[in-house]
């Protein structure tokens, strides 16, 4: 039975104008100044760009341009744009419709490498496509990429290198406001709805420079007036997020496709920090094929298996996987990466596709349970409502708590998958999840897996591997044991595959 206070008797309830109350089960927590009986947050708290961010999960990455048709990785600077002549008519449609067969949400494409050569035709440098002579290399891609995105329900973002190794002025503040911003303003005119600006890492070193061949070095952070930046990025694109010096989604500190299983989304590295003061989440970078981010002959693309492990040691393990698929020298992707893309589609589909929990004969409780506000309850059911606007929470002050997922009869089971209700902070420290084949008796597993963080998503593989997908486990019930928090837990979603 519950109880509901209204405004008025809870002012007359309480002389200061504060009124709790509980019964032991079921129950309204409600205050005048917290009448949902909301739970504190646990500083730092995402930004909504930064949540919309996380959502987008799993995305491409194409490395094109001039490097394609010179088979370098980073081009000098000084490449003639004739250089540049695709074969065919690039199509940056082919690209996402791949991907996205992939069960990517999205994708980013590089524009401009440290090379210098736009793919678009700006007005910032003649060092474009527009001075090639190949038909074909007039096709605009970053405005082609926008306008494929947007059709296919895709999120989508550039790739614009600041470092420039083809511009006389890289190092001056010349090249910042003439070249550089004018550069990512001219991008925005193919949309306002980018979703991540890249910003790369390297910046400064030897290079052509109009000619100079010589090497200049820059601090980015002062150089680019970050905050300023980033400042007039989000006035332009306000759900665009500013990755790596940006401060607002951080390098998961490789490339080999991993994020550490502890993994804060605060801090740097593979693991970020506990204490970290503001929110970034990691993004993992990694490259599916064999040569390098850009299309090389003779490259070969990763089996099923390492793009699946990469799958699970990223998003996973509470970090975006951004998944390289160069476009070769015709502007395409090749035919063996479309056919791994729609493989890896498929196994996703079968794999992490169907969540047993929204079955009506799934049943879900925990040991303990927040009390509901006026209008919000915090039941463990809304873990298994499909809702992720809902949440269980725990009462305050309970950091040990067992939520139990029981079904009737047994069905197989492979993985399951946490995630935290981000938006009050990222809070679990410590965790377990056992499992019944007959819901009395209650077994250890993920056998080497480190159940510590949770975050935006944790995916738990019951048989502890990362690549074998096995023949999975055939049990009526799951538990997690939540061990230890930063505060009271909430989760907005459990799920069983
Ligand atoms: C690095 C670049 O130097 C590489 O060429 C590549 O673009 C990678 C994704 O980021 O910093």
């Amino acid at each position: 039975m519950k109880h509901f206070y209204t405004l008025a008797a809870f002012v007359a309830a309480s002389a200061i104008g504060v009124m709790a109350h509980a019964d032991s089960f079921g129950l309204v927590q409600q205050s005048l100044a917290n009448p949902e009986n909301e739970p504190a947050p646990v500083h730092p708290l995402p930004s909504e760009r930064q949540i919309l961010w996380n959502e987008t999960e799993f995305y491409g990455f194409f490395h094109y341009g001039m490097n394609t048709f010179t088979g370098k990785e980073w081009g000098y600077g000084n490449e003639r744009e004739s250089i540049y002549a695709p074969t065919q008519k690039p199509n940056p449609r082919q690209w996402l419709e791949a991907v996205k067969a992939a069960g990517m949400k999205g994708g980013i494409a590089v524009v401009k490498h440290h090379d210098g050569f736009c793919l678009w035709p700006t007005e910032t440098t003649t060092h474009s496509i527009m001075s090639s002579t190949s038909e074909n290399a007039k096709v605009n891609i970053p405005e082609e990429f926008a306008n494929a995105a947007r059709d296919l329900d895709m999120k989508y973002g550039f790739y614009v290198s600041p470092w420039d190794r083809n511009s006389a002025y890289y190092g001056t503040d010349k090249y910042v406001s003439e070249v550089f911003l004018r550069q990512c303003y001219e991008l925005c005119e193919y949309g306002h709805d980018q979703f991540e600006m890249w910003f790369d890492g390297a910046n400064g070193g030897d290079g052509y420079y109009g000619g100079a061949n010589d090497t200049r070095s820059i601090d980015q952070t002062t150089y680019y007036d970050i905050p300023n930046l980033r400042d007039s990025v989000h006035k332009v694109m306000p759900n665009c997020v500013m990755w790596g010096v940006g401060g607002e989604a951080r390098w998961i500190g490789n490339e080999a496709g991993w994020a550490g299983e502890t993994n804060w989304a605060a801090g740097s590295g593979t693991s970020g920090d506990e204490n970290g003061t503001v929110w970034c989440a990691g993004e993992s970078d990694a490259k599916a094929t064999s040569a390098g981010w850009f299309w090389h002959s003779g490259q070969s693309v990763r089996s099923l298996n390492e793009l699946w492990k990469f799958y699970m040691e990223t998003v996973g393990r509470n970090a975006t996987l951004i998944l390289n698929f160069p476009p070769d020298q015709r502007g395409l992707l090749p035919d063996a990466d479309v056919a791994r893309l729609k493989e890896f589609g498929e196994a996703l589909k079968a794999r992490l596709g169907t969540d047993l929990a929204l079955r009506d004969d799934c049943t879900i409780t925990a040991t303990a349970t927040r009390a509901n506000g006026a209008t919000r309850t915090y039941d463990a059911k809304n873990m298994i409502d499909g809702d992720k606007e809902t949440y269980w929470a725990a009462p305050d002050g309970v950091t040990d708590v067992t939520i139990e997922l029981l079904f009737p009869e047994r069905v197989n089971i492979h993985y399951v998958a946490l995630q935290e209700y981000i938006r009050l902070g990222q809070r679990v420290k410590d965790f377990e999840v056992t499992v019944s084949p007959d819901g009395e008796q209650w077994l250890p597993t993920a056998n080497g897996v480190t159940t510590t963080t949770v975050g935006y998503k944790r995916i738990i593989p019951l048989n502890g591997s990362t690549t074998e997908y096995g023949s999975g486990y055939n049990l009526r019930g799951v538990r997690i044991h939540v061990k230890d928090a930063k505060a009271c837990p909430l989760f907005h979603t459990v799920s069983i595959f």
